[in-house]
């Protein structure tokens, strides 16, 4: 779904690396400590899952096509299998029990979740009932928002995402083909009017109730980029809690692959994300996930839980012991947390010291710990005199796809694209490099560093390392 679809979970979430915890109420704290997508910290440890119950849509975004499922294919609107809601409840207590760090279920599609309301709330009575100790969220285009808010309400689904591409008609009018409302199929500047009226409506009422919104924003090149600020505004004046600004995915088969329109380049999507982040806290950690999608953010692993297998599975439902494998994530991210405080405490104020652009390999837990060539994405942070900040997610093709392709001539062509992805970065930290990508992101200026344990301490100890380098070395690749 859109809303979800192109712009992830229908929604976003806050998780942004800018959100720090002393600037956010308690009681709002509490809510997100556990949601990868509110709260970037949380993404490195908690879980969320999709469940596909919802196929119907009731707009025509000219982005998505949801026919397209790959396995390779990340983006909202995708999906494998279609779950009836007994199934999706099913499904949810055995990766719960299999996974004990997931702590969010969300409905995101494959098309609306509100165009779908049955299905949609059914599954989430069934959740709330058997596992209450899991969060609900719900990503939606929005035009049926008003229409179910008591439902959400009463069933204490607390994070929703609103896909919210525009404020003006004018604009909206080259993002949607249709919407279809009370009974009657709109077209152009009505369909967009009413829409987008719809979900200010809904988001007012959000608000009202005290209910977190995320606002997720596809940023389309020469249709929305230069209103997404203006956008950005009024979310926050209309009291969304985090506003994720995602790159349009251009789908086979749509309106903007016709149109030509092309997907923005990672330093479009950092420049727009800045201009706005006075305006509203950013999410910048979004996947762009599956509406099926299973396991931490950065990695999926729906295709271990088909419906087949679920369906065949036993299993328990230990509430137990889920809360004290979660209690102790926590207390990790508290201890991480403090350390992190501690060390801005101490920070020296070393003007000299330039800013690091560094490119992380991870497969989770908050850790430098996965192989160059298994990296299906890239997280990237600056460092400047000892403070952190995150910049975003770099999506990539592996370089390595088993043992079948290695030695390849594909693989050359693969190395050239990763380090176009990544051509702004200084430095990369993964736990393992062969020589040749290492020595061709070498002679770009990109220093790869073999290093393992805690993401931030390794971006500290390298950062240091490369000011060390720049400062003894006449190789100029080395200072941009
Ligand atoms: Fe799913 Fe969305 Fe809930 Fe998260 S995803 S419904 S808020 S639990 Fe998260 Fe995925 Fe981005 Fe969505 S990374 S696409 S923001
Ligand atoms: Fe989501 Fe519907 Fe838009 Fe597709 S057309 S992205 S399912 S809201």
């Amino acid at each position: 779904m859109v809303t979800p679809k192109q712009a992830g979970c229908s929604s976003v979430a806050a998780g942004c690396s800018s959100i720090k915890r002393r600037t956010v109420e308690p009681h709002i704290q509490e809510k997100i400590a556990r949601h990868p997508c509110y709260n970037e910290e949380a993404h490195h440890y908690f879980a969320r899952m999709h469940v596909a119950v919802a196929p119907a849509c009731n707009i025509q975004c000219n982005y998505c096509n949801r026919k397209y499922d790959c396995a390779n294919e990340s983006r909202p609107g995708v999906v494998s299998e279609v779950l009836k809601p007994e199934e999706a409840v099913k499904k949810v207590l055995v990766v719960a029990g299999q996974i004990p760090q997931m702590s969010v279920v969300g409905i995101a599609g494959p098309g609306d979740p509100l165009a779908n309301p049955e299905k949609t709330f059914e599954t989430f009575r069934g959740i709330a009932q058997q596992a209450p100790d899991i969060k609900l969220c719900l990503s939606t285009n929005g035009l049926r928002l008003i229409e179910f808010i008591d439902q959400i309400e009463e069933l204490n689904i607390d994070h929703i995402t609103l896909t919210i591409n525009a404020i003006d008609p004018k604009v909206a009018q080259y993002i949607y083909s249709w919407v279809y409302f009370e009974g009657k199929r709109y077209k152009g500047i009505d369909a967009a009017e009413i829409l987008l009226e719809r979900q200010i409506i809904g988001l007012e009422a959000l608000t009202k109730r005290g209910i977190l919104c995320k606002v997720n924003s596809v940023l389309i090149p020469g249709v929305n980029d230069v209103h997404l600020e203006e956008v950005a505004k009024v979310m926050k004046q209309k009291g969304a809690f985090l506003h994720n600004i995602m790159p349009l995915i251009v789908a086979p088969d749509t309106m903007f692959e016709k149109w030509g329109v092309k997907n923005p380049d990672p330093a479009m999507l950092n420049q727009l994300q800045d201009k706005c982040s006075g305006n509203m806290k950013m999410m910048r950690h979004c996947r762009q996930c599956r509406a099926d999608a299973v396991g931490l953010l950065g990695e999926d692993r729906s295709a271990e839980f088909t419906k087949e297998k679920i369906l065949a599975t036993d299993f328990q439902y230990d509430m137990e012991a889920r809360a004290k494998f979660q209690q102790n994530l926590e207390k990790k991210m508290d201890e991480k947390y403090a350390k992190k405080i501690e060390r801005e405490k101490k920070k020296r104020n070393s003007p000299s010291s330039q800013t690091i652009r560094i490119a992380v390999a991870s497969r989770g837990n908050g850790k430098v710990n996965l192989h160059f060539g298994h990296a299906k994405e890239f997280m990237v942070y600056e460092i400047q005199n000892e403070t952190i900040r995150f910049i975003g997610i770099r999506k990539i093709q592996a370089y390595c796809n088993g043992t079948a392709n290695c030695g390849d001539g594909t693989k050359s062509d693969t190395l050239q694209e990763i380090a176009q992805t990544i051509k702004d970065c200084h430095m990369l930290l993964c736990s393992g490099i062969g020589e040749t990508p290492k020595e061709y992101l070498q002679s770009l200026g990109i220093v790869a560093v073999i290093q393992k344990g805690e993401i931030e301490d390794a971006i500290l100890d390298s950062g240091k390392f490369y000011n060390y380098l720049n400062s003894t070395s006449e190789d100029q690749t080395l200072s941009r």
